[in-house]
């Protein structure tokens, strides 16, 4: 038996449960620029399409292991339990922000939750993660780091860099390489970037001599399969693994700044927008891994149709709820600005 067959009942239905509420809090993320426009000031990257790769994984985690993911961050701190209050006030810029409003949506962080830090300097997080990692490794913490990146991420120095001393030195870090087809407006592809070398992007472990696999990142139990393999690897002190969740970011890269005129809308995906593919859209819209893990668990009597609802109905009210708390949140004070800049 599998550790996925082998998973009870009561945690599949947590695990959907955790991918329903990353995806409402992304659209409520969304919708925000329509209902309540400019009160979004900065960037936010939506990380819907992703569920099945982030729950995946964290699902294996023990509560004392470290998440660090890169900037498209709203959806980690979300599972490990930062309520989703203080996320949305956080990207409001608002002083209930689990940063004080002072972080925003590419730099959240909650300590506490075993969450550190994010970065919007692509791979520059996996840099950090592998420092945490050995930090783990040399106090003897039992920790595992799960670090999260893009695709676009394996094309920096700072991969390459990190996986080399992850590798030699054996690190507690199982990397989750998130391909999720962009790189803000390019496409992965080979032929129509002539962008990115290697496919698929786990032969790049090969480099360091440390396990990479593939998996469909659209089915949240083959994500938890691997990473809970690399996971255990990392825990017996057997050293980092690499492992690449295939799935879509199912929204555009991200909103434009927030200049005038203020956005009253979330741009279309890219692959509509800029590519004028609306068939690719469709294609992995309909490979959407909630309505994939939904069904299953339905199918196979996990969940019943109206119990699936009720979890669907809760979560909508937890966001909603999310959204009122921020917008009654006051902004941090002006001469606040400053206390925090190290410079
Ligand atoms: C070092 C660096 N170069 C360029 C950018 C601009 N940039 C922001 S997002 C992005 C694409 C990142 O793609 P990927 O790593 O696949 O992450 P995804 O957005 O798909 O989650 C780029 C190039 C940046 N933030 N940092
Ligand atoms: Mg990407």
């Amino acid at each position: 038996m599998t550790k996925a067959e082998a998973l009870s009942s009561e945690r599949l239905i947590w695990m959907y449960a955790q991918m329903v509420r990353i995806r409402e809090f992304e659209e409520r993320v969304k919708r925000t620029f329509t209902e309540h426009p400019g009160v979004m000031r900065g960037h936010a990257h939506l990380g819907d399409g992703a569920e099945g790769a982030i729950v995946g994984a964290l699902a294996t985690r023990a509560e004392h292991d470290l998440v660090m993911p890169s900037y498209r961050c709203h959806g980690y701190p979300l599972v490990l339990g930062t309520p989703a209050r203080n996320l949305m006030a956080e990207i409001y810029g608002r002083k209930d922000g689990v940063c004080g409003g002072f972080g925003g949506s590419m730099h959240l962080a909650d300590p506490a939750r075993h969450f550190p830090c994010t970065s919007g300097i692509i791979a520059q997080s996996i840099a950090h993660a592998t420092g945490a990692g050995l930090t783990a490794q040399v106090k003897k913490t039992g920790q595992v780091v799960y670090c999260f990146f893009g695709d676009g991420a394996t094309k920096q120095g700072g991969f390459y860099e990190s996986l080399n001393l992850a590798a030699i030195w054996k690190l507690p870090v199982v990397y989750v390489l998130e391909n999720n087809q962009y790189q803000a407006y390019t496409h992965v592809s080979l032929e129509d970037a002539n962008e990115m070398a290697g496919d698929p992007l786990s032969q790049k472990a090969q480099a360091f001599s440390i396990p990479g696999e593939t998996v469909d990142g659209t089915h949240v139990l083959e994500v938890f399969e691997a990473v809970g393999q690399a996971a255990n690897r990392a825990r017996d002190g057997k050293g980092p693994s690499l492992v690449e969740a295939k799935f879509y970011r199912l929204s555009a890269h991200g909103n434009a700044i927030t200049v005038p005129p203020v956005p009253t809308q979330f741009p279309e995906h890219e692959a509509v927008e800029v590519y004028g593919n609306k068939a690719e859209y469709a294609e992995w819209k309909s490979k959407d891994p909630i309505v994939k893990f939904r069904a299953r668990l339905v199918g196979n009597g996990t969940l019943t149709d109206a119990a699936a609802k009720q979890i669907e109905d809760r979560v909508a009210t937890e966001m909603e709820e999310a959204v009122q708390f921020a917008l009654a949140s006051p902004l941090p004070a002006p001469e606040e600005a400053v206390k925090h800049v190290c410079a």
